[in-house]
């Protein structure tokens, strides 16, 4: 399999995350974000978004969109699950409660603060520190929406004993958090989520800094 990405973007790293838990090596191929690579003409061809990740299967199939990449692997490859199985309902309460969290970052936190997005800002044109606030403050909202979230769940992870797609969204957005400038101490759940999450080889693995295109 090949996956399509960048060092820095939450989307794949979300990904990396998820092929680290189950075990799977893939390639990796880097197009650059701030250069335009996602722009190229044979990468619109197989991802007609202009976005990252996309993922190239064995059999031949891309792949596009974090969340639905994530749930792929997910069911070719069931063990560790990142989403609760079974047919009752607490399980399908759980299944809900996870992929609402996952979607409040991937849909409405994540989008509003994208390269995208920026550039068009700073094309109004609007000053970098405009910009940057602007990212800053959809972040901080958002996850501050996400603490609340998790007000009535165990830990150590969002939802209990084990990573789910929840902490593969959480873990990276928190990443980009820094980036801008957020006050993480509002968020202290959050922070011992992602305190659980850190030292497992999984997620270490995946963070910007180590992957082949870091800068
Ligand atoms: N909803 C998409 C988001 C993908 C996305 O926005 N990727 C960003 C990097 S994190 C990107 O490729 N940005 C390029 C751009 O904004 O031009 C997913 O979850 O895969």
């Amino acid at each position: 399999m090949r996956l399509h990405g960048y060092f820095r973007s939450s989307a794949a790293w979300r990904v990396r995350i998820a092929l680290n838990l189950k075990g799977l090596k893939v390639e990796h191929v880097a197009h650059h974000l701030r250069h335009g690579g996602q722009r190229a003409p044979d990468y619109l061809k197989l991802q007609p978004q202009g976005l990252v990740p996309a993922l190239e299967t064995d059999h031949g199939t891309v792949l596009v969109q974090s969340l639905a990449i994530c749930e792929w692997l997910d069911e070719g490859w069931p063990e560790p699950s990142l989403l609760p199985r079974g047919p009752g309902a607490a399980e399908r309460d759980l299944r809900a409660r996870i992929r609402g969290f996952a979607q409040a970052i991937a849909c409405d936190i994540h989008p509003v603060q994208n390269l995208k997005v920026l550039s068009r800002l700073r094309a109004v044109p609007l000053p970098e520190d405009v910009v940057s606030a602007w990212a800053r403050d959809v972040i901080q909202e958002g996850l501050t929406a996400c603490e609340a979230l998790l007000g009535g769940e165990e830990g150590p992870f969002c939802f209990g004993a084990t990573p789910t797609l929840a902490d593969l969204c959480l873990v990276p957005q928190l990443g980009n958090a820094r980036r801008f400038g957020c006050d993480l101490t509002v968020v202290p759940r959050l922070m011992a989520v992602e305190a659980a999450c850190s030292p497992l080889p999984a997620f270490a693995e995946a963070v910007p800094s180590r992957q082949s295109d870091a800068e």
